[in-house]
């Protein structure tokens, strides 16, 4: 089954950073789809499994704050 996890994503200022969040979070393992909103500063992350620690490491990693919503 799949899980939908929404995230709050602080640091984003144009399309070039919705694309390094996106990316970066898809490549993660069991993350099926990756929504990233540069207005709701947010990303709904959903897959298999999405685990919350990776998924806000990878967006961290890139430049940007994330936290679960
Ligand atoms: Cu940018």
């Amino acid at each position: 089954m799949a899980q939908t996890i929404e995230f709050n994503v602080t640091g984003m200022t144009c399309d070039h950073c919705v694309n390094a969040v996106t990316n970066a979070v898809k490549e993660l393992e069991g993350v099926s789809d990756v929504s990233v909103s540069l207005e709701n500063k947010s990303a709904v992350v959903t897959g298999s499994v999405v685990d919350v620690t990776k998924v806000i490491a990878a967006i961290e990693e890139e430049g940007y704050e994330a936290a679960v919503k």
